[in-house]
Formats: C-alpha cells, sequence, structure tokens
C-alpha cells in the first residue's frame, strides 16, 4: 500500500520542504534597522552573509589549526609510568694497573640490539655493550690510558666532557677512529673531584652518534671530596642518573622526532635513565646521592621531585661546591651535570620529574616549541621499609677557588647566532682564538638569536661572573664546563687556562645542543706558551 506523502496531508504539522524551483521565493519583508524596509523582490543581503559564513568558516580551521599546533608542541607523561622496571647500573669498568696510579681501561665501540621496551629490541650503539658504556673512575692524580677500539662500520671519536687534558687526547674532531682502529690517548687527572661524561664528537654526526647510544660517565675522586661524609658508595647510595629522550617507531626502533615548529633539534617523547624505560630504583640509605647527567640532544629538564620535596645540589659540572644549595627545582641543559642529595623516608615512594623547563624563549610561542611545555616522570625512588642511617650533609663541602676578576688578562666575546658562532660556521682549520697557556680569562657569551642555547668550551672549568651583570644563582656558584644561555641574555665567565699548550692541536668550544654544534655552531682554541708563534690554521687528517 502507497505510503501517503504526509506533505500533501493537510493534517501535517511538521516542517515543510522548499518549494520547488520556479515557484514564488518572494522573501517575507525584514527589517533591518528602524524604519528601512528592504523591497521584495531584492536580494542585497546574500552575499555579506556568504561572506560572513565563510569568514567564520576560516577562523574555525585558523582556530582548529591553533588548537592542534598547541597540543602538538608539548608532550607529557606524569602519571602515565608504572616504574616496572629496576633502573640499570652502568657496571664500573675496571681498569688494569700497570703501576699503582696508572689505569688503562679498554672500551670498544659496538653495535647491537637492545631490549629498551617490550617486544622488538632496538637497534642502538654502545661502549663495551649495545648502549650507554661501563663507568670510568679514576683520582686525582692518576695516570689514564684509554684504548679505545672503533668496532663501528663507520668513522667516530671518542670526547672526555670536562676532562683538563692535552688537546691530542680530548676526542674532538680531530681524533677520528677509523673503524677496526684502537686509539689510546693517556693523560694524568688534574682536577677536582666531579662528575664528567663521554660521547662522541665528530664533526656532523655528533648527534646521530650520541643519540644511538654512545655515552658514558667518568667520575673523578680527590681527597677532598672523599674526606666529606657523603653519600659513596656506587649503585647505592650513590647513583648514577643518565638522562636522555628518545623517540620510538611501532617496530621500537629509534627514530628522530623533530619537534613541531621549532628547530631546536630532536626532542624524543620518551625518557630513558641509563637506558632503563619506566624505571625505578630501589633506596636502602636515608640519604641518597643522584649524579644526574642531561645526555640529552636537546632537551631540557626542570628537576624536581613529584612532591615539591627540597634536595640539596652539592655538586656540578666541575667539581662539588663550596655549601649544598638546597632547592626544589633545578633546570638542566644538554650536557650539564648536578649531583644531588635527597632525603627518603622508610617504605614510601617519590618521584623524579622534569616539569616545564624556562628556557626564556622569545617567540610568540614561548619555550612550548622548544620543550618548555613538557613534562616527564624520570625515574620513580622507592624508599626500603628499614633505612640505613646516613650522616647529616655537611654545611661546608669544598673550597671553591676560582680566579678573580682582576686576574683576568683578557675578555673575548662569543655571539651565538643561528648555527653560527660570531657569525661563522665551523672550520677544522681556522683558529678563532689563541689563548697563553696559564692565564685567566672571561668569556662574555651572548645569545643573539631567538633560539636556545648553550656554551661549552672544552679544557676547562669555569665559574660564572654574571648573568646580565646580575649575580648567577646558588645552583650556579660552582665549577660549570656547559652552561645555558638563553635568547638574548648574556652570561659571563671566567676560567684559567692551566697546564696544557700545543699550538697544533686545537680545542673546541660550542653549542651543547647536538643538531646546532652539527649544523655548524663550533670554534677552535689553541692555547700556546708566552713567546709561541701564533698559527693561522691547523692541519686536519681529513681535510
Ligand atoms: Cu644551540
Amino acid at each position: 500500500m502507497p505510503v501517503p506523502n504526509q506533505h500533501d496531508d493537510p493534517r501535517w504539522r511538521g516542517p515543510h520542504p522548499e518549494p520547488p524551483a520556479g515557484r514564488d521565493r518572494t522573501p517575507p519583508r525584514r527589517r533591518h534597522g528602524r524604519g528601512m524596509i528592504t523591497l521584495p523582490g531584492r536580494r542585497p543581503w546574500r552575499w555579506p552573509w556568504l561572506l560572513l559564513v565563510a569568514l567564520l568558516a576560516v577562523a574555525a580551521l585558523l582556530a582548529g589549526g591553533l588548537a592542534w599546533v598547541w597540543s602538538h608542541t608539548s608532550i607529557s607523561t606524569v602519571g602515565d609510568l608504572a616504574f616496572e622496571n629496576p633502573l640499570r647500573i652502568p657496571p664500573l669498568a675496571e681498569p688494569r694497573f700497570e703501576e699503582a696510579r696508572r689505569r688503562v681501561f679498554d672500551l670498544e665501540f659496538q653495535s647491537g640490539r637492545t631490549q629498551i621496551l617490550p617486544g622488538p629490541p632496538t637497534g642502538t650503539w654502545g661502549l663495551n655493550g649495545t648502549y650507554l658504556s661501563p663507568t670510568l673512575r679514576a683520582a686525582r692524580g692518576d695516570e689514564v690510558q684509554i684504548n679505545v677500539t672503533n668496532r663501528l662500520a663507520e668513522p667516530t671519536t671518542l670526547h672526555w666532557h670536562g676532562m683538563h687534558l692535552p688537546a691530542i687526547a680530548d676526542g674532538g674532531p680531530h681524533q677520528m677512529i677509523e673503524p677496526g682502529d684502537t686509539w689510546s690517548p693517556t693523560w694524568t687527572i688534574d682536577q677536582p673531584a666531579t662528575t664528567l661524561w663521554f660521547h662522541p664528537h665528530l664533526h656532523g654526526s655528533t648527534a646521530e652518534h650520541v643519540y644511538r647510544g654512545v655515552a658514558g660517565m667518568f667520575i673523578i675522586d680527590d681527597p677532598d671530596a672523599a674526606a666529606l661524609d657523603l653519600p659513596d658508595e656506587y649503585g647505592v647510595d650513590d647513583i648514577p642518573v643518565i638522562v636522555q629522550d628518545r623517540s620510538f617507531d611501532g617496530s621500537n626502533q629509534l627514530t628522530q622526532r623533530e619537534p613541531a615548529f621549532s628547530n631546536i633539534g630532536i626532542l624524543g617523547d620518551e625518557i630513558l635513565i641509563n637506558g632503563t624505560h619506566d624505571p625505578h630504583v630501589e633506596v636502602i640509605t636515608e640519604l641518597v646521592r643522584l649524579r644526574v647527567l642531561n645526555a640529552s640532544n636537546a632537551r631540557l629538564y626542570n628537576l624536581q621531585f613529584d612532591d615539591h620535596r627540597e634536595f640539596a645540589l652539592i655538586g656540578t659540572d666541575g667539581g662539588v661546591l663550596a655549601v649544598p644549595v638546597s632547592l626544589t627545582e633545578l633546570r638542566l641543559s644538554p650536557g650539564e651535570r648536578a649531583e644531588i642529595v635527597v632525603g627518603v623516608a622508610p617504605g614510601e615512594r617519590t618521584v623524579l620529574r622534569s616539569v616545564k623547563p624556562d628556557l626564556g624563549t622569545s617567540s610568540p610561542f614561548g619555550d612550548r616549541p622548544n620543550g618548555g611545555a613538557d613534562s616527564f616522570d624520570l625515574l620513580q625512588l622507592r624508599a626500603a621499609d628499614s633505612l640505613e642511617p646516613s650522616a647529616p650533609l655537611p654545611d661546608e663541602l669544598v673550597a671553591v677557588d676560582a680566579p678573580l676578576e682582576a686576574d683576568s688578562v683578557k675578555t673575548r666575546s662569543f655571539e651565538l647566532g643561528n648555527d653560527e658562532i660570531d657569525g661563522r660556521q665551523f672550520d677544522m682549520g681556522r683558529i678563532d682564538h689563541v689563548v697563553t697557556v696559564d692565564t685567566a680569562e672571561i668569556w662574555e657569551i651572548t645569545n643573539d638569536h631567538t633560539r636556545p642555547h648553550s656554551f661549552h668550551p672544552h679544557l676547562i672549568h669555569f665559574a660564572v661572573l654574571d648573568i646580565d651583570g646580575r649575580t648567577p644563582p646558588p645552583e650556579l656558584s660552582g665549577w660549570k664546563d656547559t652552561i645555558y644561555v638563553p635568547p638574548s641574555q648574556t652570561v659571563r665567565v671566567i676560567a684559567r687556562f692551566a697546564g696544557h699548550s700545543d699550538p697544533d692541536a686545537p680545542y673546541m668550544f660550542h653549542c651543547h645542543v647536538l643538531e646546532h654544534e652539527d649544523a655548524g655552531m663550533m670554534g677552535q682554541f689553541v692555547v700556546i706558551e708566552p713567546g709561541d708563534e701564533t698559527p693561522g690554521r691547523v692541519e686536519h687528517a681529513d681535510g
């Protein structure tokens, strides 16, 4: 039985369809303001309405785009982790003692596969293993020799970040190790107790080689620090915390995730601590010392605990501080280290986090595109139900004998720009600065750009004099070798260039955002004896 057309039914009270074309479609009279009447049969307002609708559509698209950008420029893993995996502690490398104070270490570059995430293992590189490296340890006064063998299929280098040593032993771009070769630098440890590290440093591929996993910690001891009653049992109450951000594809392989709307470098969306994903560490003492190393390519962290508890900063890049500094948060840029001591109560759990680091970026989006809106859970500390007592932290630590401004014989300026320093890209043959050995100098570093940059000179550790003319905060009161320089700021540091000179072998200075360094933000200085001829250029084996 045919269904009657309800619209033809006079009883139908619902909406009626548009009348068919050809019928009279004269609109009803409409008022536009007082007394204005539109004449029937005219449609002068249709185009403005269409225009308005189009504008609204464009605005909606723009707003949607901005919302997408906004949401894609921040990452958070806070609250998402189960902290399932015990923190891996890199083993202490066993040296051979050729004499009482001559330590010989063997390190071998390897490629392989590492179980990082559940599922397929990840293709990685490491030293004496497939990811990261054993920790090296030596004391002031020790002579070390490190035999570094390259078992990779391509050349690389190994640089001792923060080490005071001859330039030919430094492991920068001039000390390439070809596949199959062994490089055996040797030097005498002569600097205060601290936490250093090592990583490849070849020009153009440092970021990639580090990202694949080659990095390790190098702990220096000395009698002054050893005399302090600090937590110092490696892996028990003195724990390495190597922080790296990584990204993985669907098969658990490393991917180099460039953040949207930023060229800061690679910013991973997962955190590994000592190569451990989703980690926890058992704490059995009342106080625990964490040697935190930011071994990430480009990411800055703002360290804090989930309950904002105070912790004591006892050491920075170049040594132990004069006094412990009580903090609730601490910014750490790539390459920087911080030794912190934190107290725990029996049975409790607390999480070391990084929350929205302040990068001081001056772009319209602020810090967001550079990782400034990102937050991560890094490491859960699980305190035992019964804790071994720890000695209270000393009120005073060690003497920090930084040079005085009056000791400086020269002030040099460095301008950090767009993939260049002082308007110049890196040139392996060019000597940018010549320093006289056993003098002190002030280096004045300005970030002239809108991007986050940092500054790391090889050979020396320095004291921070001021930042934009202001006294540095207490966390920058000790020895440093890497410093974050926010856009439009100027940092002045002072250092002694003691002990090592070689007119033919340069040291590097560079931004420690590794992608910036690879792109050319690096220069070279040599240290010469007074009266030495000033070298113009240096030879480099690879041109
Ligand atoms: Cu940079």
